[in-house]
């Protein structure tokens, strides 16, 4: 039996695909093979299984070092030439094979083979897969997606369904955003009423919440089985207002101000002349710095419009060491390029504003421009969620961009990968942020992994139409964009 052309419609596309004659079928209780000394990959084996089985609703089991099977997982250090993250998927009459030379990119690998498994789908208990090679490494090291859960606030549950989806589509990174001006959202055990207080709230009255101790570091470690690496920020010196009502002490004049639920943004800043701001800083950095085993700490650092430029500069000189005394990796919003930074700190850019012309050649600069990326606008002008300050951004406006041509001073080699931030000044529930990313973030995890010259819309939307069909019996809440000739069971 002919396989359905599955391998058109991986999502990012890969770097190559030969196709042979004819095809692999795989049968039900399928074999996984893996050696038994390498935990990551009998990890990796035992994630494939389980998903295979939620996405593709296929029945796999792993027996370590099987002397049969038909899918073996393996690291070759002879494929080093894949890069860090590459891999080789391998189907041929005898089974599957996916080698990486090191273990994140059999993970990859992986991916690979559950959208195959899904787009081809199951028939009579087995799965007809087409004879092929694909050799496939991602262009940017840092494929990311950012959540706001201190606008609206969003329980462990909703953001670990997320990064299976998020793995899926090989991103590497969940950037949480986990304070701003209407809730403070990680316990901090020596400065409670952080969250007591100031996690109460969230925009428009609505429910606040925040995560424990405990339930962040689950989330580390689901995060850690799906080779995402969590990227905790605290937004400071503005973006405070929730810290600030929780502890009058952080304030100039000593007053703490009321819980805010409003939108606005830029009213709220630290008082940058008290010792006890950078006490409060050095605490909450160092109790989420042990609690991150990534090397990334982001301090926000955007519309601090209450800092004047002076003190945003000197509030920052002594903050950032303690970002650094901590062992982390800087990242902020593009305005932190107003600081001097340490070499290897990441710049986020997000708008035009005048800071990228002084970008000095030794930081990082991670890519994402709100007329692209950012996936809280509004599709359109009907569009029933979201902002539109920077535009509407259509499935193809989102897609059509490329991060090393966006900023024409800006040498391409500086750029570190690409983000899509998801504020959530408009998305109250788990519906609602799926309306926003899907199937926007489809297009970015093309745009961070595939090389352009595998880019191009009219493609992209034939692609997308065969995971509108995944999507619709994952029962996730997508946008059916009017562009995508999306099947007729979406
Ligand atoms: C700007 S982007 C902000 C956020 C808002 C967002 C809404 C950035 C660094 N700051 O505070 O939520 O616009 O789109």
């Amino acid at each position: 039996m002919m396989a359905r052309p599955v391998l058109e419609a991986l999502i990012p596309p890969p770097q190559s695909v030969q196709t042979g004659v004819g095809a692999f079928v795989l049968p039900a209780n399928a074999v996984i093979r893996v050696p038994a000394e390498e935990a990551a990959l009998v990890q990796t084996a035992a994630y494939l299984a389980d998903c295979a089985h939620l996405q593709a609703r296929i029945t796999l089991q792993v027996m370590p070092d099987a002397s049969a099977s038909q899918i073996a997982l393996r690291c070759d250090p002879a494929l080093a030439d894949l890069g860090a993250e590459g891999y080789r998927l391998t189907i041929d009459e005898s089974g599957i094979v996916i080698a990486a030379p090191q273990d994140v990119g059999v993970f990859w690998g992986v991916q690979t083979l559950l959208q195959l498994l899904s787009l081809a789908g199951v028939q009579d208990e087995q799965v007809t897969l087409p004879i092929c090679q694909i050799d496939d490494q991602p262009r940017y090291p840092w494929r990311g997606m950012m959540l706001d859960v201190a606008r609206h606030f969003f329980p462990t549950e909703v953001v670990e369904g997320l990064m299976d989806l998020l793995a899926l589509y090989k991103f590497n990174r969940l950037h949480l955003h986990l304070s701003d001006d209407q809730g403070w959202r990680i316990e901090i055990k020596s400065w409670p009423k952080l969250t007591t207080t100031g996690g109460s709230s969230a925009v428009d009255g609505d429910k606040g919440g925040f995560y424990t101790q405990e339930e962040y570091a689950r989330l580390v470690a689901y995060a850690q089985a799906r080779q995402i690496t969590i990227v905790p920020e605290i937004d400071m010196p503005g973006h405070t207002n929730a810290a600030l009502a929780s502890y009058p002490e952080l304030n100039c004049d000593g007053q703490a101000p009321d819980l805010y639920t409003g939108t606005e943004v830029g009213f709220s800043t630290l008082c940058v002349d008290k010792p006890v701001t950078y006490q409060f800083l050095e605490d909450v950095i160092g109790e989420l710095a042990a609690l991150t085993p990534g090397p990334y700490f982001h301090v926000g650092g955007d519309e601090a419009k209450s800092t004047p430029m002076e003190d945003y500069r000197r509030f920052m000189a002594e903050v950032l060491p303690i970002v650094a005394w901590h062992g982390k990796q800087l990242v902020g919003w593009q305005e932190i390029a107003n600081c001097p930074l340490l070499p290897g700190s990441i710049v986020q850019y997000w708008t035009h504003q005048s800071e990228m012309a002084a970008l000095p050649p030794d930081v990082k600069l991670l890519m994402s421009p709100a007329e692209h990326a950012y996936l809280d606008m509004q599709y359109h002008t009907d569009s029933p969620l979201g902002l539109h300050w920077a535009g509407y951004v259509s499935v193809e406006d989102s897609y059509n961009w490329d991060p090393a041509a966006y900023l024409p001073d800006i040498p391409a080699e500086q750029i570190i990968g690409v983000e899509a931030p998801l504020w959530t000044e408009t998305l109250r529930t788990k519906a609602d942020i799926e309306f926003m990313l899907f199937p926007r973030l489809l297009g970015i995890s093309e745009i961070a992994w595939a090389s352009p010259a595998r880019r191009d819309f009219a493609a992209y939307s034939q692609r997308l139409a065969a995971h509108g069909s995944l999507l619709a019996s994952w029962g996730i809440n997508f946008y059916r964009a009017p562009q995508v000739p999306w099947m007729e069971d979406v």
